[in-house]
């Protein structure tokens, strides 16, 4: 017995849609028989089509007899693409690596898996190419077995600071396969104690045996990087990226990392950060520090890729005029096209932190000249714990479908990741993963949509939230349709149920200091973290305008007037930017006040009304998926009734203005 879920790689018998007798027999053509990624492919095939239709697939590599090919060699321009089409005696997969086999293999599994009509799906081909070259996942997982900001659980990657390779390591290389990963950090980004050592002997056997396990499935091993290595287990004094001996020990070091493990993409740092060492320290720019390390590892086609997660987090709470809401972009802004080609930065979004809602980050649109990457968190750090649902699916479509006005037609988020807005060949997306050893993999089962819509999202962002939902959905728990449809139900409004009972208008925070779990208005109002919401009795609200920190005008236009107007500015982000009076009419026609007050006592009955349509569901899905979540329900109620009646009783003792409802404030 397996210690954890197959999730949607699990592979249940299934009903047939349509004419399945084309599903006897497949050919492959792009990746070489011998590729050891076209044979974990083949045997996926075999294996999903037997578990669930009990067909045993003939597969022919090479040129199909008979039917003539979708796409030709020019139109699949990226080699990770595939076309899915039909011939009169099989299934056809083209494609020019065994990459594009492998995702095209999941394709047809996924079809068939949600019961779809394989004939009709696949009738005139069906091609697919990557949205973004780099779809990657960050572990913030460290060496002891514990996960920063992990709330499923421990680490499977790691015990006692020793590497674990086993069946579990495995399966978890075909499950983010399967929704199109192909690059994994597997270290936090936090490098300290046994993780600065990944890049020496001690480990090097482990990392060349998981690298290859992962490229096995098409998917490239990254490692965070202690940017002070030099010092912490170089044995020089300093890490200065102009410091002659630093550059020697880096390029030696380089050297033998590469060459021991072989597939290593490159490396992800945080430097300059909460603590971590970087390039400030000795006067350098961050573009010093990325650059020094990227021309190094170039020769060995590795990437470096620098987060701007770069902040003063020690600043005095009395100070309004520094802004951390500016800092990556005044970090970083300064240096576009300073930084060199194989140097990826990774935008954190919101430009604060990850809360429900912040605007997206000024970087995206500012930077035109470097390659650049949005880096989300599926971890619910300040949306859950997984304890409460919370899909984040449409969080990530709002970032990906923001328009930027960088110039040109293609100005979104998702144009200038995907590397089709300044023509980068490095781009793409990350999400810091939810995963742990749980045997759910999510702590929560209903977070799995998080793991599973990323990679769907990445792969392809023309997706919607509710296809994406659905899949997981028909793929992971059921494919009745009525439990599909009450299941969307709970998944698709979360999101915003989630904001409703947690901190209104885009003002964020409020959360308990440390954890962020659970409501305290006041937990950073006097802190140094940068992260303040300003109340008093008057209004509330941060002053990003050009009169307060001038953020809003980080955006180019419109936006930036958009932002910089509280008439013009939307509701959901009014307090981000403005400080407001409560009397302050919103859009929606309700004051700021009776805005809190509403959208707090509905989002805590919204909450209660998911709970019991999940309720509803038992005996109707797995007794295990309905308990675990079930549960995790419960304290979610708890924890929405906590955060409505804070907000609430902080506003109406803060204001004292009354709800014009007359409901119960504390
Ligand atoms: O939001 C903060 C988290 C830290 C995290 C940091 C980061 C890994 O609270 O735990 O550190 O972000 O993104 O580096």
């Amino acid at each position: 017995m397996k210690n954890y879920a197959d999730l949607w790689t699990g592979y249940k018998a299934r009903k047939s849609a349509g004419d399945i007798a084309v599903l006897k027999k497949f050919y492959l053509s792009g990746g070489a028989e011998s590729d050891k990624i076209v044979i974990n492919a083949v045997k996926e095939l075999k294996d999903g089509l037997k578990a669930m239709l009990g067909i045993d697939p003939e597969v022919v590599y090479g040129q199909a007899a008979g039917c003539a090919p979708v796409a030709n060699g020019k139109d699949i321009q990226d080699r990770e693409e595939y076309t899915v089409s039909l011939c009169d005696d099989g299934v056809r997969i083209d494609a020019k690596s065994g990459s594009g086999i492998l995702y095209g293999v999941f394709d047809v599994l996924r079809t068939v898996s949600c019961e779809k009509d394989v004939k009709a799906v696949y009738a005139s081909g069906k091609k697919v190419r990557p949205s973004n070259p780099l779809r990657m996942l960050n572990h913030w997982d460290n060496m002891d077995g514990s996960i920063e900001r992990g709330y499923s659980g421990e680490s499977f990657f790691y015990v006692d600071n020793e590497i674990v390779i086993d069946d579990r390591t495995r399966d978890y290389a075909r499950l983010i396969a399967s929704v199109g990963i192909n690059a994994v950090v597997i270290n936090n980004v936090n490098v300290k104690q046994a993780a600065s050592y990944m890049i020496t002997d001690r480990y090097f056997d482990k990392l060349a045996e998981l690298g290859e396990i992962f490229a096995g499935y098409g998917i490239r091993l990254f490692l965070s990087l202690n940017y002070a290595s030099t010092i912490e287990i170089g044995g020089l004094d300093s890490a200065d990226p102009l410091d002659e001996n630093v550059i020697a020990w880096w390029k030696t070091k380089m050297a033998e990392v590469f060459d021991r493990i072989p597939t290593l993409g490159g490396f992800l740092v945080k430097a300059d950060s909460e603590g971590r060492p970087g390039p400030f320290t000795y006067g350098r720019t961050q573009a010093d520090g990325a650059n020094m390390l990227a021309d190094i590892a170039k020769e060995y086609g590795a990437i470096i890729i620098w987060r701007c997660f770069v902040y003063n987090c020690r600043q005095d709470w009395r100070d309004r005029k520094t802004d951390r809401a500016r800092a990556g972009y005044d970090n970083f802004m300064p240096m576009d096209g300073d930084y060199h080609d194989n140097v990826i930065l990774q935008i954190k979004n919101g430009p604060m932190d990850f809360q429900i809602r912040e605007p997206i980050s000024p970087l995206l649109g500012g930077l035109k000249k470097t390659n650049q990457m949005l880096e989300v968190q599926i971890a619910q750090e300040y949306t859950g714990h997984q304890i409460d649902v919370c899909y984040l699916i449409p969080e990530f479509k709002e970032i990906l479908g923001f328009r930027t006005y960088c110039g040109g037609d293609k100005d979104t988020v998702a144009d200038i990741i995907s590397g089709d807005t300044f023509g980068s060949r490095y781009s793409g997306i990350a999400a810091v993963t939810n995963t742990g050893n749980d045997f759910n993999w999510t702590g929560n089962y209903l977070a799995g949509a998080n793991l599973f819509g990323f990679g769907r999202l990445a792969f392809d962002t023309e997706l919607s939230s509710e296809e994406i939902a659905e899949e997981f959905v028909r793929m992971t728990i059921s494919t009745d349709d009525a439990v599909v449809k009450e299941i969307l139900d709970i998944l698709l409004p979360s999101r915003e149920i989630y904001e409703r009972y947690t901190s209104p208008l885009g003002i964020g925070w409020m959360v308990t200091p440390a954890t962020h779990y659970g409501c305290s208005v006041d937990g950073y109002e006097y802190d140094r973290w940068g992260t303040y919401h300003r109340a008093d009795h008057l209004g509330i609200g941060v002053d990003r305008t050009d009169k307060g920190t001038g953020y809003a005008l980080l955006y180019n236009e419109p936006n930036a007037s958009t932002y910089n107007d509280p008439e013009k500015c939307p509701d959901e982000l009014v307090l981000f930017f403005h400080h407001l009076p409560y009397t302050h009419k919103l859009h929606s026609g309700k004051t700021v006040i009776q805005h809190i007050y509403d959208t707090h006592f509905e989002g805590y009955a919204e909450a209660q009304q998911l709970a019991e349509k999940w309720n509803a569901l038992k005996g109707k899905v797995d007794e295990d998926i309905f308990e675990n979540v079930s549960e995790r329900f419960t304290r979610q109620l708890s924890n929405a009734r906590e955060w409505c009646d804070q907000v609430n009783s902080y506003f109406f003792r803060k204001s004292g203005i009354p709800d014009e409802k007359g409901r119960q404030i504390w």
